[in-house]
């Protein structure tokens, strides 16, 4: 493929350490096996997270120097506010610090215990949001969006009957909400069609369900339907996103993806009786109406980060640079999801490391080994993330994918850093078979990889 060159210059540079294999030896076992728990300064290519890592434009940057820094009613509110609206279109506006802020206002204000929300599949801290409110995460996506080689271009999309199996055997007064996580994060940032939405859209109506979107990556999913579904190809960015939001009631947003800033989010949604509750409560833990958590300066840099993120050039490399790296695999036989998803390439673990059982997380010994091997960093998605134990039987169930997530910050790393990853992996898929698995030494009961620690199993 086409060597994606970047549609920006380098104005400012941050320079990266190099570490030895030694150095990067001890680190790995101070910090028990753990990514999240290595300094970041030792870490040559950092892969962990797309969130909150982007490098912001030259106008983004003047932006800040624009800070209103009044508690109440700051003029960049007003901006962020106009802006989100004039995108996403619902009537209001709620900021918060980040993501799962938006998602625990909104899941603490509408679920009781014994309620049910299905979406395609849940992120880790949407599910946990939801079961901390003694609700069930119920993921519906497709059967091909479970399926690592299926090629299909919306392996996002929700499963209809899977959707309506949900309604029939739960009860709709035990829903209060259904959601599309666009793109499917956990099954490999794959984006979701209009037609699925919009048929997700009128079931939930029929219901009288209200349908809110996790639109973290709201921008690359547009980008993917103008790409791959007929009759948007000559439809603008922002045109896509307007019609896309138009099919539901709200949505959770974590800017620090596809706002391409480095904190904050909001949630936005239509119904004025649960906005005033859920503002009443963002008083209470976040800050007043016109801040949610953030400075003035953080609330400008969004509104024009939101604005950047819809230009095409912008998102043909963003899309171009994650398909190079994902292609550079493919072409060595590194199993990885497919199609290449929107802000990473996900590694198939279970196949890369076949002679690794699930309970003894294949995944991350893979990242383990990348990072001891070459300083790159990536994620875990597999069981390490995502393996609880079920209510019922008391077993532990594994998640069906086990995935290694390699994902892209936005506008840092260039397509020489892509190369760099790349020929590790290679290196690394030659010697696969020496590898092992990893035990659990210490785990908290929810979100656990953040803290977890772990130890190489010697056999
Ligand atoms: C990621 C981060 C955050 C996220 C998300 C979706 C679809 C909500 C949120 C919460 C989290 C992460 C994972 C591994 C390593 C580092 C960070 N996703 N919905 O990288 O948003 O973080 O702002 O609270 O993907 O995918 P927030």
């Amino acid at each position: 493929m086409k060597f994606p060159a970047e549609p920006f210059r380098i104005k400012v540079v941050e320079p990266i350490k190099t570490t030895t294999k030694e150095e990067r030896e001890r680190l790995i076992k101070e910090a028990g096996y753990n990514l999240f728990l290595i300094p970041a300064e030792s870490i040559f290519i950092d892969l962990l997270t797309d969130s909150g890592t982007s490098a912001m434009s030259d106008n983004q940057w003047a932006g800040l120097m624009m800070g209103d820094e009044s508690y109440a009613g700051s003029k960049n509110y007003y901006h962020f506010k106009e802006t989100v609206q004039h995108i996403f279109g619902f009537k209001h506006v709620i900021p918060t610090h980040q993501g799962r802020v938006a998602e625990n206002l909104l899941f603490s204000t509408i679920l009781k215990e014994g309620d049910v929300v299905p979406n395609n599949i849940h992120f880790d801290t949407t599910r946990a949001n939801v079961e901390h409110n003694k609700a069930k995460a119920l993921d519906c996506v497709i059967d091909e969006g479970l399926d690592p080689e299926s090629e299909y271009p919306f392996k996002g999309n929700l499963d209809i009957k899977k959707l309506e199996n949900a309604i029939e055997s739960y009860g709709k007064e035990r829903i209060p909400l259904i959601m599309i996580t666009i793109t499917n994060n956990s099954g490999g940032g794959q984006p979701v069609s209009m037609e699925n939405i919009r048929s997700v859209s009128a079931l939930a109506k029929k219901h009288g369900i209200p349908l809110f979107f996790d639109a973290c990556r709201f921008a690359e999913n547009c980008y993917f339907i103008k790409q791959r579904e007929k009759g948007y190809e000559n439809k603008s960015i922002l045109e896509i996103a307007r019609e896309l939001f138009s099919y539901g009631d709200g949505c959770t947003m974590s800017a620090k993806k596809d706002g391409l800033v480095n904190i904050g989010g909001f949630l936005s949604l239509n119904d004025s009786k649960l906005s005033e509750e859920i503002t009443n409560m963002l008083i209470l833990i976040e800050g007043f109406s016109t801040y949610g958590g953030l400075a003035g300066r953080d609330l400008e840099a969004i509104s024009r980060g939101l604005r950047e993120v819809l230009q095409e050039d912008y998102l043909e490399f963003r899309i171009n640079q994650t398909r190079y790296l994902g292609e550079m695999l493919m072409e060595q036989g590194i199993p990885i999801v497919k199609p290449v998803g929107g802000h990473a390439v996900y590694i198939d673990a279970k196949r890369f490391l076949p002679h690794i059982p699930q309970s003894q997380f294949p995944g991350q010994a893979l990242i383990v080994a990348l990072y001891t091997e070459a300083g790159v960093r990536a994620v875990e998605i597999g069981s390490l993330m995502f393996a609880h134990n079920d209510q019922e039987s008391g077993k532990t169930v594994y998640p069906e994918l086990e995935l290694v997530r390699l994902a892209i910050p936005r506008r840092v790393y260039t397509s020489m850093h892509m190369q760099y990853v790349a020929e590790s992996i290679t290196e690394l898929y030659r010697n696969r078979n020496h590898l092992k698995g990893l035990t659990i030494e210490y785990a908290p009961d929810f979100l656990r990889h953040f803290t977890a620690r772990l130890k190489p199993l010697e056999n």
